[in-house]
């Protein structure tokens, strides 16, 4: 029995420095098998029990259980003061620096092309006018024949029209959208139709064959010649300053009359004469004219009883004047060093 208790001290005195020592959760797992496992030392001790007198043994018994919970304890207390070591070494080499600055997306920017046309048809809803689209591909009646551009007209040649099939073609203008809303509406009409136009040129810095346009019509009892000039005077103001004049010549289109060609003051001299307006004081920015008796009486709208005015505005014209753009190309490239610049 003595000498039972004499082995277990000699144990946990073996056992105290290697646990105080023990530095890693593996070291101490390790010792746990050594000291408490099934062919561990205390384990080892406690086959003597056998030799011992009967009246001995639950004495023995205890001193090693004591024994047992002692080092239990010992490898319990050290593990958690190890395992608090090791998890803030590992939170000190795995630490991330929050306040890096992360990588930043560049900020887009609206393409001018876009921005032109939200200024061009905001001055329109401004008057009370609303947006009408309509499809980019479509019927020769609505692209001509009802425009009053009859077969063997020039503007239908091949020459200048994709087309799709005899009677379907990519528009050539947005006054297709037009017709369609004369045709299914009924006066007062004011409406801009804004929109991707297709036409068989040969591309230069001022030509492209797919192009932006948007264009106006006002129909309604009484409209004039003189709305027509106010309105766009009105336009022209608000795009360009308020110093803008406008002039009109007269010019053809099939499907007004009269008709105009529609300068607007050179908004870099004020007139005076300079590169942008090639020395002339005045800028072409449109066309525009009174809606022909026929487009109305083909849309269902009596001309005796209605009038009504339209223009043609020119998207990228209009962007490269006012952002002072030299080649149209530019607009389509999409070369983010060019884009950036309209922010
Ligand atoms: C222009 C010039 C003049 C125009 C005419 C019509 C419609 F459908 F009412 F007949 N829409 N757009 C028009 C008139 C377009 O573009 C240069």
């Amino acid at each position: 029995m003595v000498d039972l208790r004499a082995q277990l001290d000699e144990v946990r005195a073996r056992f105290a420095p290697e646990c105080a020592h023990a530095a890693t959760t593996q070291e101490i797992e390790a010792l746990r098998v050594r000291y408490l496992g099934k062919k561990g030392e205390i384990t080892l001790v406690l086959r003597g029990m056998g030799q011992l007198p009967a009246e001995d043994r639950p004495a023995a018994g205890q001193a090693a259980n004591e024994a047992r919970e002692a080092l239990e304890a010992a490898l319990a207390a050290r593990e958690a003061v190890v395992a608090a070591d090791e998890r803030a070494a590992r939170m000190a080499r795995e630490r991330i620096d929050v306040t890096l600055p992360g990588l930043r997306s560049p900020m887009g920017a609206r393409h001018p092309l876009t921005k032109a046309i939200d200024e061009i048809c905001g001055v329109f809803l401004g008057l009370g006018y609303s947006i009408a689209e309509g499809p980019e591909v479509e019927l020769d009646r609505y692209n001509f024949e009802m425009l009053n551009t009859p077969a063997g007209h020039p503007a239908r040649d091949t020459q200048d029209t994709f087309y799709v099939s005899d009677t379907v073609l990519l528009r050539t203008q947005t006054s297709p959208v037009q017709v369609r809303v004369m045709e299914s509406t009924r006066p007062p009409i004011r409406i801009v139709c804004p929109g991707r136009v297709y036409r068989s040129d040969t591309i230069d810095a001022t030509h492209s064959a797919v192009f932006h346009q948007i264009e106006g019509l006002a129909v309604d009892k009484g409209i004039t010649m003189g709305d027509l000039v106010g309105s766009l005077q009105l336009y022209a103001r608000r795009l360009f300053g308020e110093g803008t004049r406008i002039r009109l010549r007269p010019h053809h289109f099939p499907f007004t009359e009269p008709s105009a060609e529609v300068d607007v003051s050179c908004w870099v001299c004020g007139g005076k004469g300079c590169r942008t307006c090639k020395g002339e004081g005045w800028v072409e920015m449109l066309g525009a004219g009174m809606v022909h008796p026929k487009v109305l009486a083909g849309c269902g709208i009596d001309p005796e009883v209605y009038s009504g005015f339209a223009f043609g505005i020119g998207v990228e014209r209009t962007a490269m004047a006012r952002f002072g753009i030299e080649d149209m190309r530019a607009l389509y490239e999409n070369d983010v060093r060019f884009l950036v610049q309209f922010k």
